[in-house]
């Protein structure tokens, strides 16, 4: 078989990343599009990064922006790619809030540069597109679980945005017949999952948190339910669409569905902790009120015990508890969103049914996977502090 080439959008970002690894992995050219930026921003792909004066590279990165038609047009005719997959895009719904106009921009009309891109260049015979739509689209859920038939309502920004890039993607393989396809992805997660993000936000905290080097995480709305994945098998998917002989589109989930105060109390348990939540609304506390010691030495370290301990013991009934050292975790409104998206489930039967799509992870082994991380990464921090050495603030 030929090789095949492939072109990426958002490839510095977490599915990026992964999907880059996955092609080159299958024997693909892979070429991605990189924004300019201050400061360097491929962390998550510099393990494949290959110096452009190497022979015969098989990765290659591009400057580009999705707001720059030229640009994309001129990229696209540059790689003659096999297969477009349009990741990128100002992917945070609470940041859409304060930015529409340029997520309209980038995640909206961006997508119609891409195909258009492709159209023009007389293209539309070669190379096939993968969109990243995504489960924001149901917003208010109509129906529940949703699937491929369930009417869309967008609750910010960043999901209207996504709306026009979903139909116009589907107008153009109805109007010019391309091999256009839409993944309607639930909120799939990794340990490199971009860190203000609700779960790795939850994670990296409770990693400082066991560490000694924080004390308390400050979250929005906790009722609200999302169908986590991981990433590692969500990128699969979009792989095996673009194989299709005809395009489609397709809901990738779990069908599961957990609170973002389970999915707390979830990764604290993976590190021995239990929190136990009181209180309502904004008043809603989490505090810790047991360690299993065992778990904690094993996967955090002995010599942290004695730190997570004096927090737990320091919890006097005379105290109240909003002065407790026990609390790990409150509220802060300014993390909520204008207009919520409450629930969310999705039934992947069609992509398990004719792409032969399953998932490797369940919630749990997701969990596992980014608290191991987090609590690696985290301790090299704390090294470093020990040592005299200055780590880097990370402000939301
Ligand atoms: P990330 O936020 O991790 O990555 C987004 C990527 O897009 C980054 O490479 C970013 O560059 C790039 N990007 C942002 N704006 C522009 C622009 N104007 N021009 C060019 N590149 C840009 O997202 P994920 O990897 O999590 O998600 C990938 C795609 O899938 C996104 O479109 C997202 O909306 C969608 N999606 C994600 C889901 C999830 O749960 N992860 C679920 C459903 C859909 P930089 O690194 O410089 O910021
Ligand atoms: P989401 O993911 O909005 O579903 O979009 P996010 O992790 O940001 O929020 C999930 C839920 O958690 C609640 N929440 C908080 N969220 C963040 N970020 N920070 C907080 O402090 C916090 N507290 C509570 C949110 O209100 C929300 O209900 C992600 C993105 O990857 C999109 O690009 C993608 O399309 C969808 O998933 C599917």
């Amino acid at each position: 078989m030929p090789q095949k080439t492939a072109l990426i959008t958002g490839v510095t970002g977490q599915d990026g990343a992964y999907l880059s690894e996955y092609l080159l992995k299958k024997g693909y050219i892979v070429h991605g599009i990189k924004r300019r930026s201050s400061m360097f921003n491929t962390d998550r792909i510099d393990h494949i990064y290959q110096d452009p004066h190497v022979e015969h590279r098989n990765f290659m990165l591009h400057y580009g922006d999705m707001t720059d038609s030229m640009n994309i047009t001129r990229i696209v005719q540059e790689v003659q790619p096999d297969e477009i997959y349009n990741l990128a895009a100002m992917s945070h719904v609470k940041v859409s809030f304060d930015t529409p106009e340029y997520t309209a921009n980038a995640d909206g009309v961006g997508t119609l540069r891409l195909l258009e891109a492709v159209r023009l260049l007389g293209l539309t015979e070669k190379t096939r597109i993968y969109q990243a739509s995504t489960s924001e689209l149901y917003g208010m859920v109509q129906q529940v679980p949703q699937n491929e038939q369930t009417p869309f309502y967008p609750r910010s920004p960043y999901a209207v945005a996504k709306l026009y890039a979903y139909w116009i993607t589907v107008n153009y393989r109805e109007a010019y017949g391309l091999h256009a396809s839409n993944g309607i992805l639930f909120n799939h997660e990794s340990p490199i999952r971009g860190e203000t993000f609700v779960t790795r936000k939850i994670t990296r905290a409770l990693s400082k948190i066991a560490l000694g080097m924080q004390d308390q995480l400050f979250l929005g709305n906790l009722s609200s339910r999302r169908d986590w994945g991981h990433a590692k098998d969500y990128i699969k998917a979009m792989h095996l669409m673009l194989q299709q002989e005809k395009p489609d589109d397709y809901v990738i989930a779990t069908g599961v569905t957990t609170t973002i105060r389970d999915f707390i109390k979830m990764a604290a348990a993976e590190i021995g902790l239990e929190i136990t939540f009181e209180g309502v609304g904004v008043e809603e506390k989490g505090f810790l009120t047991a360690i299993n010691e065992t778990k904690f030495a094993e996967t955090v370290g002995e010599q942290y015990l004695p730190g997570i301990k004096s927090r737990l013991t320091s919890l006097s009934p005379s105290l109240p508890h909003s002065l407790s050292p026990s609390q790990i975790v409150g509220v802060d409104p300014s993390y909520f969103r204008p207009t919520e998206v409450e629930l969310l489930i999705g039934d992947p039967s069609k992509a398990m049914n004719q792409l032969g799509w399953k998932r490797e992870y369940d919630l749990k082994d997701l969990v596992e996977d980014m608290m191991q991380s987090d609590i690696k990464l985290m301790k090299k921090d704390a090294w470093l502090r020990e040592g005299g050495y200055r780590t880097l603030n990370y402000f939301e």
